[in-house]
C-alpha cells in the first residue's frame, strides 16, 4: 500500500513511528514541512524535515522531539563568546554537522530535495522524506511585543522559541509560498497514492503551509484516494506545541471539529477525534466527513501504532462508502 503523510515536526514524526508499525509492508512517502526552516550562522536548518529523519532515524532527543540525542553545545558556547547569537535557538554540536552538510550541498547547486535524500542516506528513516517545496518558504509571524508594544513580523522561530508563543499570532504568513513549486515526486506521490494521511500536526503552520504551495491542495483534493487526518486538538486544547494560538490567528476556534472544518470535506473525507471529543463526531460528519472518536494521546509507540491503524481503518471505509 502506498500512503502519503504531510508531516510538520514532532507529531508528525511519532505518528509516522507508528503508522511504520501499524503497517510494515507500506510504502510511506513523506511530504515534509519546510515553512519553519530558518538561516542561522550561514546555515540552513530544516526542523521538520530534521525531526522526522532523526526521528525515524533513531538520532532524536526523544523528550525535546527535536535536535539530536546525546548533545553538546560547545560549538554554540563558543559562538555566543564571541557574542554571535541568536542565543535563544539550541543548535547543538551533532546538529550542526547536518546543517553544514545541507548548506554545503545548496552551495554547491543541489535542490533541498536532493539534498534531503542525501542526508536520509545516513539516517535510513524507511520513509521516503521529500520537502514540499525545493524553493525558500519561511513562516513568519505578525506580533506586538509585550515590552515595547511594538507591532512587528517575526520568524516563526523566534515567535515560537523565544516568545514561547506567549504572545497572540495576529497573522501567520507563508512568506514565499506563492511563488514556491512543489518539489519533485511531491505530486506524483500525490497521484499514486492509496491513502493520504494527515497526522496530528499543526493545521496552521504545519500542514496549512504545506497546503499553501500551489498544486499541493488541489492534487490531494483531486488525487480520488482516501484522505483521513487525526485531531492534533484534544479537547479544546493542543495536545502539544502551540497549535491554538495560530489557528486563532486564522479565525479558527480551538477544537478537533473546528480543524476538520478548517481543511473542509472538499479535502478531508475522514476525521479521527479522540473519545474525550465523542460528542463532535455529529457535528463533523454534518460537515461532510466521516468521523470517529478514537484515543488519540499519543503516549508510547503502541498508542501511535493503535492510532495509525484507526486511521488506516476509516479510510477502508470511506473507501467502500
Ligand atoms: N525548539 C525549542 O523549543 N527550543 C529550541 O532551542 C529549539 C532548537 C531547535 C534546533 C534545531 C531544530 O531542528 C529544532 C529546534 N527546536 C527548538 C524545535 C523547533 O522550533 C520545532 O521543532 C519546529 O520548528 C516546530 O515544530
Amino acid at each position: 500500500m502506498r500512503i502519503v503523510v504531510l508531516a510538520g515536526g514532532i507529531g508528525g514524526a511519532r505518528f509516522l513511528r507508528g503508522l511504520q508499525r501499524a503497517s510494515p509492508d507500506a510504502d510511506i512517502t513523506v511530504i515534509g514541512n519546510t515553512g519553519d526552516d530558518i538561516h542561522l550562522f550561514g546555515l540552513k536548518v530544516c526542523p521538520d524535515l530534521d525531526t522526522v529523519m532523526y526521528t525515524l532515524g533513531g538520532g532524536i532527543n526523544e523528550e525535546q522531539g527535536w535536535g539530536r540525542t546525546d548533545e553538546t553545545f560547545h560549538l554554540k558556547e563558543e559562538l555566543a563568546a564571541y557574542g554571535v547569537g541568536p542565543e535563544w535557538f539550541g543548535l547543538g554540536d551533532r546538529d550542526f554537522a547536518t546543517h553544514i552538510v545541507r548548506t554545503q550541498m545548496l552551495s554547491a547547486g543541489y535542490p533541498l530535495s536532493a539534498v534531503t535524500e542525501a542526508l536520509c542516506d545516513r539516517w535510513k528513516p524507511g520513509v521516503r522524506l521529500i520537502p514540499m517545496s525545493d524553493d525558500r518558504v519561511e513562516t513568519h509571524v505578525a506580533v506586538t511585543l509585550p515590552d515595547s508594544g511594538e507591532r512587528k513580523v517575526i520568524h516563526f522561530q523566534e515567535y515560537w522559541v523565544r516568545l514561547r508563543a506567549s504572545v497572540p499570532a495576529e497573522a501567520v504568513v507563508p512568506v514565499g509560498a506563492e511563488q514556491a513549486k512543489p518539489a519533485p515526486g511531491v505530486l506524483e506521490a500525490i497521484a499514486e497514492a492509496d491513502v493520504i494521511l494527515f497526522p496530528p500536526s499543526n493545521p496552521v503552520v504545519s500542514i496549512g503551509t504545506i497546503l499553501a504551495v500551489p498544486g499541493i491542495r488541489e492534487a490531494i483534493a483531486d488525487a480520488g484516494v482516501p484522505v483521513v487526518g487525526l485531531s492534533p486538538i484534544v479537547g479544546d486544547a493542543p495536545v502539544r506545541g502551540m497549535a491554538d494560538k495560530v489557528l486563532a490567528a486564522v479565525g479558527v476556534e480551538s477544537t478537533a471539529a473546528a480543524v476538520a472544518e478548517h481543511y473542509g470535506s472538499g479535502l478531508l473525507d475522514g476525521w479521527l477525534v479522540d473519545t474525550v471529543d465523542g460528542s463532535t463526531v455529529e457535528r463533523v460528519e454534518a460537515a461532510g466527513i466521516r468521523c470517529r472518536a478514537v484515543p488519540l494521546l499519543m503516549s508510547d509507540l503502541d498508542a501511535a501504532a493503535r492510532m495509525a491503524h484507526e486511521a488506516l481503518t476509516l479510510a477502508e471505509e470511506v473507501r467502500g462508502a
